[in-house]
């Protein structure tokens, strides 16, 4: 069987990735559609050596298709993808609009492609720090149970989106020209303060909520626990984050402290297990230097792991470095490869109890 395939959102960083990520995938295409908003429409775009033009999205832009890849606003994702159900088109989305409503799977597939039976129209992708967490974290959690979780994120401007890294860019330019570094956007768009990101840290991705943790670090406590446990209030794993802008283009790092729950894991054991994991590549000789940084890890599907080691006082504890490309990984190439798993498993339809509003929605 071939499929009618949209992607949602085809003009943005994530969308031209996921345009490349489809041609290299198993998905048999017979027809593609790409769609964006109204001041894309016409816009000239490649797909294995065919122009397609980008059409305006709307809700009947769906009515022949099989299956979305969608990666547009989580606001335009709300609008129209219970439309693209409504339609009889499955849904893989990269916003957030719906990956905390117990109706949709958010799924990693290395880690639990097995809930995508569970769709009811739409499937969600998870954000970008904890997608590549889980790759990294799934082989453990399997082999030895996990206990405890604290991440410290390094992540990329290029999670901001591209108006951000365009602002890094130039920033870096003006600092090393002794001008003053223009900064309007990051943190967080509409927020009031903005900091330059170039030669700097900022402590904040997303918004605060009362309880001093950001969205973002309350994403990756709440997705890890949806994706590992199928609950995102599980009290089975703590996990407690901390996420950092750097001044790094692409690729997130993060160092990943985890507790075990059978204390026969060691080091060399779980380097075993990395070496094996799908979607996995280790990284890890520090006596020759060797292990995963961002610049490298640009461009690769894969999850880098390195830095593997024990904590010095307590057996049970491990430390590692992840490092992947937040806009494949962490974006449209999680995205397609859900979708090559619905092919795969003979899940891209409908069914009759399809989803199309919000069902029980957990996010602050
Ligand atoms: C960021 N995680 O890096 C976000 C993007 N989804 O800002």
């Amino acid at each position: 069987r071939k499929y009618n395939v949209a992607i949602l959102g085809a003009t943005g960083a994530v969308g031209s990735r996921l345009i490349d990520q489809l041609a290299k995938s198993t998905i048999p295409v017979n027809h593609l559609e790409l769609l964006a908003s109204k001041k894309s429409a016409g816009k000239p775009l490649q797909f294995k050596g065919h122009t397609i033009k980008v059409q305006e999205a709307t809700p009947d832009s769906f009515n022949n298709i099989d299956l979305v890849l969608s990666s547009p606003s989580s606001d335009v994702a709300r609008k129209l993808l219970p439309e693209a159900v409504k339609r009889g088109a499955t849904c893989v989305d990269n916003s957030s609009a719906f990956r905390y409503d117990t109706n949709v799977p958010l799924v990693v597939p290395e880690c639990n492609a097995d809930a995508l039976k569970l769709h009811h129209g739409i499937v969600a992708n998870p954000n970008c720090s904890t997608t590549q967490m889980m790759a990294a974290l799934e082989p453990v959690r399997k082999a030895f149970g996990l206990k405890s979780i604290i991440v410290s994120t390094y992540q990329a401007a290029s999670g901001a989106g591209g108006a951000a890294l365009k602002e890094f860019f130039r920033q870096a330019q003006e600092y090393l020209d002794h001008k003053p570094m223009e900064h309007n956007i990051l943190p967080v768009g509409s927020q009031p303060k903005h900091y330059p990101l170039a030669f700097n840290l900022i402590p904040q991705i997303d918004r605060f909520f009362s309880n001093g943790y950001s969205r973002e670090e309350w994403k990756m406590i709440h997705e890890t626990k949806k994706i590992m446990l199928g609950d995102m209030n599980a009290p089975q794993i703590k996990v407690n984050a901390t996420c950092v802008r750097v001044p790094v283009p692409i690729a997130h790092g993060e160092t990943v402290y985890f507790k075990v729950a059978d204390k026969s894991a060691t080091a060399d054991k779980i380097k075993e297990l990395e070496k094996n994991a799908p979607g996995v590549t280790l990284l890890d000789d520090p006596a020759h230097q060797v292990y995963p940084m961002p610049h490298y890890a640009e461009g690769h599907r894969d999850t880098f792991v390195g830095r593997i080691r024990p904590d010095l006082e307590h057996d049970d504890i491990f430390d590692m470095w992840v490092v992947a490309d937040n806009l494949l990984k962490g974006a449209a190439w999680n995205t397609v490869e859900n979708g090559e798993e619905l092919v795969k498993r003979g899940l891209v339809r409908v069914p009759k109890d399809y989803y199309v509003k919000p069902g029980v929605n957990h996010q602050a």
